[in-house]
C-alpha cells in the first residue's frame, strides 16, 4: 500500500474514442470512416456488430457527463470523428458536427471536468481513403488543416491535446495484418511510408495547436512494446529489458523508438533504417525538423507487457507467459509492474513528462439481481496498476495523470461488444447505464488523490 498521495495536480481521468461510443453514424451530415467500411466486411467484426449505434453517446452525452461527474472524474479523454466535422476529410466544415463537440466540451466544463482531446483515434474519413489515405503525400497537410478546424472551434476551452492514438496499430494492424480498418495488407515499404506520413501529420498538427496559444499542452497516446525484467533485482535483466524495448535492429511498426526517436529526438533509429534499406521512407530535407516538435507529454497506453530475461550473452530472451502470471480474456497478461518499468525506462530514454492515456481490464460484467455490477477484478486491476505508477513516480518518472480505459463499455473494434472495459456498464439493448463498483471505488481513490491504495 502506498502511504503517500499522488503529486498535487495529478490528472485523474477516463478515456473513450468517437467510433467506439458515438453511434449516429449517418446523422447530421457525418460521412463514413474506414471503420464503417471495415464493419461492412463479412466476418471482420465479432457477431457482425457495427458502430451505427454503439453507446448512442451522440444523443446521450449529457447523461454520460452527469455520470462522469457522479464518479468524480477530473478529466475526460475523448476523440473527434474527423468525418463528422469535415465529412469529406478536406473542405467544407459540417456545423452540426462541430456543434456536437462544442456542446460536449461545455457540458464537461460545467461538470468541472477537463477535456483531453485526441484528434485521431482511427476513424479516418472514407473520402480520403479513396484518395489513397495515409499513402498520399498530401495526407499530412489534410490532417493539419483538420487540426486547425478543431482548435479554432474548441481551443478557447480545450487545452490538452493528443494528436494520434496508437498510430502503431494503424500502421501495423490497419495496413499490415489487415485486422483493423482499413484492412490492408501492405509490404513493409508502404507501411514505412504510412508511418512517415503520420509522423509528418503529427508534426504539422502539433505546430497548429501550438500556434493556437502558449497554454496548450500537446502530446500523443502511443502504444508500444513495454518490457518487464523477469528479475527486477538483476541488473542484467534490466539492461536486456531496455535493450529489447528500444532496439530497432529488427524493424517493426509497433516499436516505441521507431516513432518516438523521430518525434522526440529528430531522427529514425539508424539500425532500423539500415535494415529497411530500399524500403526506408523517402525523407525530405525538412521532414525531420517538422516531425521533431516540442512535446509536452508522452501518452502511454498500457494493457500488458512482455517479461525479459538476459541470456548468457546478455541478449534479451522473451518470456511471454511467465509462470505465476495470470491472463485475462482473451489473452492479456496481467502485469501491473509494466506501469513501473514502462514509465521508468521511457523516462530514461526520453526524459519527458508522461500520462497514462489508457489502461484497463476487459471483463464479462453483468448487472446482478441486486441491480449492481460487481467487478472486484477491475478494482484489483486499477489498484495494482496505480501502485506501480506511484512507485515509478517515487523513483523519478514524471507521470502527470492516469486515464482509465474506458469510461463506458463500448464497441471494442474487431471484438464487437463482448469485451467490457467500462467503469460504466451499458446495456446495448436498452442503452441503460449502470455505475460499476469499480466506478465508485475509483471515485473514492480520486477524492483521496490516490492515498492508501
Ligand atoms: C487500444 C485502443 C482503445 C481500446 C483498447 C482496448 O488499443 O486505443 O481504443 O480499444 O485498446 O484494447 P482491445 O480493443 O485490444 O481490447
Amino acid at each position: 500500500m502506498n502511504n503517500s498521495a499522488f503529486p498535487e495536480g495529478f490528472v485523474w481521468g477516463a478515456a473513450s474514442a468517437s467510433f467506439q461510443i458515438e453511434g449516429a453514424a449517418s446523422e447530421d451530415g457525418r460521412k463514413e470512416s474506414v471503420w464503417d467500411m471495415y464493419c461492412r466486411k463479412p466476418g471482420a467484426i465479432e457477431d457482425g456488430e457495427t458502430g451505427a449505434v454503439a453507446c448512442d453517446h451522440y444523443h446521450r452525452f449529457r447523461e454520460d457527463v452527469a455520470l462522469f461527474k457522479d464518479i468524480g472524474l477530473k478529466a475526460y479523454r475523448f476523440s473527434i470523428a474527423w468525418s463528422r466535422v469535415i465529412p469529406d476529410g478536406t473542405g467544407a466544415v459540417n456545423a452540426k458536427g462541430i456543434a456536437f463537440y462544442d456542446q460536449l466540451v461545455d457540458e464537461l466544463l460545467a461538470a468541472g471536468i477537463d477535456s483531453w482531446v485526441t484528434l485521431f483515434h482511427w476513424d479516418y474519413p472514407m473520402e480520403l481513403f479513396y484518395r489513397g489515405g495515409w499513402l498520399n503525400p498530401d495526407s499530412p497537410k489534410w490532417f493539419a488543416d483538420y487540426a486547425e478546424t478543431i482548435v479554432d472551434a474548441l481551443g478557447d476551452r480545450v487545452k490538452n491535446w493528443m494528436t494520434f492514438n496508437e498510430p502503431q496499430n494503424v500502421a501495423n494492424l490497419g495496413h499490415g495484418s489487415g485486422t483493423h480498418a482499413p484492412g490492408l495488407q501492405l509490404p513493409r515499404k508502404e507501411i514505412a511510408r504510412v508511418i512517415h506520413h503520420i509522423l509528418l501529420a503529427h508534426g504539422l498538427s502539433n505546430k497548429v495547436l501550438r500556434n493556437a496559444g502558449s497554454d496548450h499542452k500537446i502530446g500523443h497516446a502511443h502504444s508500444g512494446w513495454i518490457n518487464i525484467p523477469a528479475d527486477p533485482n538483476s541488473a542484467a535483466d534490466i539492461a536486456a529489458t531496455a535493450k529489447n524495448m528500444f532496439d530497432c535492429s529488427f524493424w517493426h511498426p509497433q516499436k516505441f523508438s521507431w516513432w518516438n526517436d523521430p518525434l522526440q529526438k529528430g531522427y529514425y533509429p539508424e539500425e532500423g533504417l539500415e535494415e529497411l534499406g530500399n524500403d526506408a521512407p523517402g525523407i525530405g530535407p525538412d521532414d525531420m525538423a517538422i516531425i521533431n516538435q516540442p512535446l509536452d507529454f508522452m501518452g502511454i497506453n498500457y494493457y500488458g507487457g512482455t517479461c525479459i530475461k538476459a541470456g548468457q550473452d546478455g541478449e534479451p530472451i522473451d518470456i511471454e507467459y511467465p509462470p505465476g502470471v495470470d491472463t485475462v480474456y482473451p489473452k492479456w497478461v496481467v502485469q501491473p509492474q509494466g506501469l513501473y518499468w514502462g514509465p521508468s525506462l521511457l523516462h530514461e530514454r526520453y526524459g519527458r513528462p508522461m500520462a497514462i492515456t489508457e489502461n484497463g481490464l476487459p471483463n464479462l460484467d453483468w448487472v446482478g439481481t441486486d441491480g449492481q455490477v460487481h467487478d472486484p477484478q477491475r478494482i484489483e486491476w486499477i489498484r495494482t496498476h496505480l501502485n506501480a505508477i506511484h512507485q515509478a513516480i517515487q523513483d523519478g518518472a514524471d507521470v502527470m495523470g492516469y486515464f482509465y480505459w474506458s469510461a463506458t463499455d463500448n464497441l471494442e473494434w474487431a471484438e464487437g461488444f463482448r469485451r467490457r472495459y467500462g467503469l460504466i456498464h451499458v446495456d446495448f439493448n436498452t442503452q441503460k447505464r449502470t455505475l460499476k463498483d469499480s466506478a465508485r471505488w475509483y471515485g473514492d481513490v480520486i477524492s483521496r488523490n490516490g492515498m492508501d491504495l
